[in-house]
């Protein structure tokens, strides 16, 4: 299956929307798992997008149309990563922030925290402190997750965590934050009391938050 995950990765490379699919089907139905799928496939092919995008042979055209194909291939994945039937775990409020439009890594993330069993609320991208905060007490969440990619909105997070101090719901909520450019140091920095530097230990992170705020119930 080594060529098949390699074909896929050049599908997402390459922005083929259509072989990405078709390859994602082939790889499910030949039984490799969905994370071997994503990590080998769809996220290897992107990394190389990235270096790409980044050494200025490719531009945002080409970017987007990975995207896409990425985004699509992952919606076949979705079923597989997410369980039913079963009585949520937590909530998790997620979302990208204020002036940042990646989602693919948070999508990600909300995707492995549901088949982990969390209730997730999506707030999208672009999304400001007061939706957060808004939808944190509707949903009366028990994690706030903030996704940044740029360095220059990764300085947004603080802002949401000042907005929840200044709601009062600060004390019973935890905030993980994550994405590309975000540290360990940086969650520190600002006050977040989880990071994960991908889905996986996302989900490992937001489980060991749980446990942390139903001890201190
Ligand atoms: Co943009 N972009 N982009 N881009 N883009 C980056 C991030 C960049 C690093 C590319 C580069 O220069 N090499 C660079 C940022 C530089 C910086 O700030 N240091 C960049 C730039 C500059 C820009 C624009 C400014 C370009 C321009 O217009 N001149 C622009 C900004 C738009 C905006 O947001 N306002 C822009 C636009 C875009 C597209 C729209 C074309 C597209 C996004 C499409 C979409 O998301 N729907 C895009 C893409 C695709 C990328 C790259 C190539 C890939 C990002 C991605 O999806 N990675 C990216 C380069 C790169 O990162 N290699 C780049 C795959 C994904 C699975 O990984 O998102 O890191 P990631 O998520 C991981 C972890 O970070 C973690 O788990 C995920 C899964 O393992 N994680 C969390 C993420 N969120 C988490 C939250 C958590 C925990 C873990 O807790 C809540």
């Amino acid at each position: 299956m080594d060529a098949e995950l390699q074909a896929l990765a050049e599908a997402i490379i390459n922005g083929k929307r259509n072989d990405a699919v078709e390859l994602t089907k082939k790889l499910i139905d030949a039984g490799v798992p969905a994370k071997r799928i994503l990590d080998e496939g769809l996220i290897a092919g992107m990394s190389v997008v990235g270096e790409k995008f980044k050494n200025g042979e490719y531009f945002i055209p080409e970017v987007l149309v990975a995207a896409r194909a990425m985004k699509a291939a992952m919606e076949l994945l979705r079923p597989l990563l997410a369980t039913s039937d079963v009585e949520p775990i937590g909530t998790v409020v997620i979302g990208t922030v204020r002036g940042d439009l990646h989602d693919i890594g948070k999508n990600l993330v909300a995707m492995m925290l549901e088949g982990a069993g969390f209730r997730v609320i999506d707030l999208g991208v672009d999304v400001p402190a007061e939706k957060f905060v808004e939808a944190a007490k509707e949903h009366n969440a028990d994690i706030v997750g903030m996704s940044a990619l740029l360095t220059t909105t990764m300085t947004y997070m603080p802002e949401v965590i000042k907005a929840l101090e200044a709601e009062g719901i600060r004390n019973r909520v935890k905030v993980i934050v994550g994405g590309a450019p975000v540290t360990q140091e940086w969650a520190d920095q600002i006050g977040a009391d989880g990071y994960a530097p991908d889905a996986a230990s996302a989900v490992d992170k937001c489980k060991e938050l749980l446990a942390q705020l139903k001890g201190a119930a």
